[in-house]
């Protein structure tokens, strides 16, 4: 089996079993960003081989507070899949994943396709409408600890993601205020201008990478745009809520 299947099949199996699995740089510290991408399309292409449905793409590391809480500072991009979805208020189970965290997000509905080079204007234009979301990271590797080739290859964390009520695309959301609380205590607060200055700028980057790699955002996707603050580690009993100004809340509970 070649070389970059078989670290897809560790890091889909770790994901299956929630257990966590040494980085792949430990032993292969030679690994490309370019073999990373090609992993996590390996591995993500085992989640559709298995009957999931490839539902959008997600943007990482694209706030400073995501990339201090990780030590990792250039933006990545992941897959998401329909088995990654929560649906709003409902429970998820924290058996599932291996060390769970939750962080603010905005989600963009898209209703026509982006490639390439776009401006922001290209971007907003191709919007059907913008959420409130939160995103799941559930890091594969040991200890939540990973380069940006490990991080890439793990499709940047990605795990679950809940999405609150559609807005107008119209909403500016350059500067919105953001709470995010555990049990009714609020636990990180931020605006959603941490998303490099602007979340649209988190779909033009996203554009432009997922072409890199030779596909598109097509209408119909979800983009999540990015983690607002640092993310807290998820246990059971809590109920999780991100309120964003102007957009609403979105919430769901942990159960064991
Ligand atoms: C990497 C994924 C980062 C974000 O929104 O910045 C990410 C991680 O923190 O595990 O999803
Ligand atoms: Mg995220």
């Amino acid at each position: 089996m070649d070389k970059l299947a078989r670290y897809a099949e560790t890091l889909d199996r770790a994901a299956l079993d929630a257990r966590a699995t040494p980085q792949l740089t430990h032993g292969d510290p030679d690994l490309s960003v370019a073999d990373a991408y090609l992993i996590q399309k390996l591995s993500v292409d085992r989640r559709l081989a298995r009957g999931e449905r490839r539902i959008g793409v997600k943007m990482g590391l694209t706030s400073r507070a995501k990339m201090l809480q990780v030590g990792v500072d250039e933006v990545a991009w992941g897959r998401l899949t329909d088995a990654m979805l929560i649906e709003e208020g409902a429970a998820m189970s924290r058996a599932r994943f291996v060390h769970p965290r939750v962080e603010p997000e905005v989600a963009f509905l898209m209703k026509a396709p982006l490639s390439g080079r776009v401006t922001a204007a290209q971007a907003l234009a191709a919007v059907e409408a913008i959420a409130p979301a939160m995103e799941i990271i559930d890091s594969r590797y040991e200890n939540f600890k990973f380069t940006l080739t490990d991080v890439i290859a793990d499709n940047t964390s990605s795990s679950g993601l809940v999405i609150g009520q559609w807005n107008d695309p119209a909403t500016d959301c350059s500067n919105l205020g953001v709470i995010l609380e555990i049990n009714g205590q609020v636990t990180q607060i931020g605006s959603t201008a941490a998303i490099l200055g602007h979340p649209l700028r988190s779909l033009v980057a996203a554009a432009r990478l997922v072409a890199e790699a030779g596909e598109e955002i097509t209408a119909g996707d979800i983009v999540m745009a990015g983690g607002i603050t640092a993310a807290p580690n998820l246990a059971p009993g809590q109920t999780v809520r991100t309120t964003i100004q102007g957009l609403g809340s979105v919430m769901f509970r942990v159960e064991v």
